[in-house]
């Protein structure tokens, strides 16, 4: 049979807090993936009437998920600081512990067309404003055709697929590792005229030239899952109404480059490493380009051609 989380996390020599700390991550998502499989018949579809500190407007799910992600782990007495993209502030739970940083449920706006959504979280020892490359855990559940939590302790990555039968997530992903090179790249190519860099019209140009196909979702957990399996590139730039990009460092951004970098890809704001920035906000927003290696060093040559 293969392995379950639990018996995973206590074969890798990591500390019992930890071990807690992810197990309550795990139970909170296969709480939100229930509610996920069933939106349509509890009312929970549609907008919950109020918009965000991202000044999005939030959807009853988005609300859910966020409740029950602090419900868990305000509770399970291993965690200092909660930073949730649904909450303006920092959370000050208790004066020791690990600082989690959560998207309670992203890609929200596919929710009501039930295409894949996801809940992604970083772990720093102290404080979730430490630059990526501190996290001490990262990963994401993504709310698909099957439930899967893919998450990465600093030394690869690995993936779970939840097994509706038993209730557990079971290991079905041992090592991920991202082809040095891809076919597909990821971009919604609606906003082109916008994107602030001309170079970066001409690199996507280069990739149809070569053949590459396009897909984006629209739900960054499944355009980055897509990534880490098949390889390409996945990018969201800064334009002129986005001028440092719309994705979230702490709880987009951060986690997402550090499960890239774990399967042997890159990632970069387009001037360095997601994994290098040193947050300064809570809710800051960065550029994101993230992939296969040969893609995003393609990528940054062109941007930096003068
Ligand atoms: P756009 C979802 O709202 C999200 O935050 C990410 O999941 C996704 O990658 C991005 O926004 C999509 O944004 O502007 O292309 O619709």
């Amino acid at each position: 049979m293969a392995v379950p989380f639990t018996a995973y996390l206590f074969q890798q020599g990591i500390d019992d807090e930890l071990i807690l700390l992810l197990n309550e991550i795990a139970s909170a998502t296969k709480e939100i993936a229930g509610k996920v499989r069933k939106a349509g018949l509890l009312g929970v579809l549609g907008s919950a009437g109020k918009t965000n500190v991202q000044g999005e407007e939030v959807q009853k799910l988005d609300e859910l998920a966020n409740e029950i992600l602090l419900e868990n782990l305000k509770n399970c007495g291993k965690v200092c600081q909660l930073t949730s993209e649904e909450v303006e502030d920092c959370l000050i739970v208790s004066e020791s512990g690990y600082s989690v940083a959560f998207d309670p449920l992203d890609g929200s706006s596919n929710i009501d067309v039930n295409v894949s959504i996801g809940t992604i979280f970083s772990i720093h020892r102290d404080s979730v404003m430490r630059r990526g490359r501190e996290q001490v855990a990262a990963g994401y559940v993504i709310y698909g055709p099957s439930t899967m939590l893919v998450m990465s302790l600093g030394n690869g990555v690995v993936g779970f697929t939840l097994d509706p039968e038993s209730g557990n997530f079971l290991l079905s992903h041992p090592e991920i590792r991202m082809p040095e090179k891809g076919k597909i790249y990821s971009i919604n190519e609606a906003n082109r005229d916008k994107w602030t860099s001309g170079r970066l019209r001409k690199f996507i140009d280069f990739l149809k030239e070569n053949k590459y196909t396009q897909r984006y979702v629209g739900s960054m957990v499944a355009d980055v899952h897509r990534t880490l399996l098949k390889g390409g590139i996945f990018i969201y730039p800064a334009d002129r109404k986005n001028t440092n990009g719309k994705l979230r460092l702490l709880y987009e951004a951060k986690p997402m480059a550090f499960l890239v970098e774990q399967a042997g890809g890159l990632s970069s704001t387009g001037s360095e490493d997601i994994l290098d920035v040193v947050p300064k906000e809570l809710h800051q927003r960065v550029p994101v380009i993230l992939g296969s290696r040969w893609e995003v060093e393609k990528c940054l040559e062109f941007m930096k051609e003068n």
